[in-house]
């Protein structure tokens, strides 16, 4: 039996991952950091699961990913998917990001090391964030980003993330580790957290159906996030540890979409259309069913710098890992917007 470390357990890639290496029968051992509230809610299916293991730890404190490691110095995969992940946050507290996003790897693979366990195989959650401001252009005149666009990031978010991946691909070079970095764009699905963009407009379009909520009120509306469906994301981290040489790759589905899209694409789902009126700050969209205004801007969501585009291109995670997509744009709307249009309708229902 395979055995694998996940810190991170506790979100959303998390949750997907555990489930897919207990499904291809691996032991597993979940790190979540102490909280003073329960933080299990989307690993609870498999807390007593007997290949499952929960542990306490905190990637910003090397005594405690050291002590972790060497309870399992045996290991045979370990995945550091643990980060402060949000970029608007990142801005407000950009200290605390660097030691999580940034310093938290370091403290992996320096315990790796230090633990002579450079058998085992590691997997960072490097991002579509560290490209930035940065694309490259095919001959077609379209744009796009892969292993080989330069990095441009414009967040502190995406520094610490630049820093990690770079730390990943010394370790691989220094010491010969099997270390692969994922640079995954935008992967979503029901177990989201909801003050990522998506995941907050299917909660407030299901809650605005059923008359609990007025209004979503964002900020950028034009950003293009190519967006995927997280649990096949999930899937290539696990096939970069599968093959003999480690690498960097990009993960994506080479489609990308406005928020201004989902939106659209959300209301579509339950049979409404939106119009768009005004322009800039005070852009209002409207119900076209009853003239209800159900969007607007709130300058609070806008970012000190912001990445307007992101699109990427996957060809080497196919042609090296038999990695594709198969969940489509509207597809993942449909999925996100039909689970949260359940819950509401479950609680309107008992009540
Ligand atoms: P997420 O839902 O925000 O999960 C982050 C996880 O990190 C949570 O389990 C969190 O624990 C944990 N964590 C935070 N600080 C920690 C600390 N000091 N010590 C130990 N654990 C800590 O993120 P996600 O969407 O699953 O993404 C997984 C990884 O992929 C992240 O590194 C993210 O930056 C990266 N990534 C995500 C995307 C995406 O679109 N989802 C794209 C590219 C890269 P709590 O539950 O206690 O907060
Ligand atoms: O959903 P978001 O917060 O995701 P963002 O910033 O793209 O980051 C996510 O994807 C990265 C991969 O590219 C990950 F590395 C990262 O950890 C995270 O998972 O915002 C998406 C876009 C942005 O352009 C943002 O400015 O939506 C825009 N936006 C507009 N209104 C909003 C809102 N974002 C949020 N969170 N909330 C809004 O109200």
């Amino acid at each position: 039996m395979d055995t694998a470390i996940i810190f991170g357990i506790t979100g959303q890639d998390g949750s997907h991952l555990v489930d897919l290496l207990l499904k291809k029968n691996y032991s597993v051992i979940g790190v979540s950091r102490y909280s003073s509230t329960d933080n299990t809610g989307r690993i609870k299916h498999v807390l007593s699961n007997e290949n499952f293991k929960l542990v306490q730890g905190d990637i910003t404190d090397v005594f405690s990913v050291s002590g972790i490691l060497k309870e399992y110095v045996h290991v045979d995969e370990i995945y550091n998917l643990a980060a402060q992940s949000h970029v608007g946050v990142s801005f407000k507290q950009p200290g605390l990001t660097w030691d999580i996003t940034g310093k938290g790897c370091l403290n992996i693979l320096q315990s790796i090391v230090d633990l002579d366990m450079l058998g085992c195989r590691f997997y960072q959650a490097s991002s579509s964030e560290m490209f930035g401001d940065s694309s490259d252009i095919y001959e077609n005149g379209q744009r796009y980003q892969n292993e080989n666009t330069k990095f441009l990031p414009q967040s502190p978010y995406a520094i610490a993330k630049c820093a990690a991946h770079y730390a990943t691909r010394l370790f691989r070079e220094a010491y010969g580790l099997h270390a692969s970095a994922g640079i995954l764009f935008n992967h979503e699905g029901p177990r989201r957290g909801e003050n990522f963009v998506t995941r907050k407009i299917t909660v407030a379009v299901s809650k605005i159906m059923f008359g609990v909520q007025d209004l979503l009120s964002v900020g950028n509306l034009d950003a293009k996030r190519d967006w995927g469906y997280a649990p096949e994301y999930c899937e290539g981290m696990w096939k970069m540890l599968q093959v003999e040489k480690p690498d960097d790759y990009v993960i994506a589905t080479g489609e990308t979409h406005t928020v201004r899209e989902f939106i659209e694409e959300s209301f579509d789902v339950l049979g409404e259309e939106i119009i768009w009126e005004g322009e800039g700050i005070d852009e209002k969209g409207i119900l076209k069913s009853s003239g209800q205004m159900v969007v607007n801007i709130n300058p609070r969501y806008f970012r000190p710098t912001e990445v307007e585009l992101l699109i990427g291109d996957a060809s080497k995670a196919k042609t090296n890992l038999g990695w594709t997509p198969k969940v489509t744009f509207k597809e993942l709307v449909k999925i996100m917007v039909t689970a949260d249009y359940n819950k509401q309708k479950e609680r309107h229902e008992k009540k």
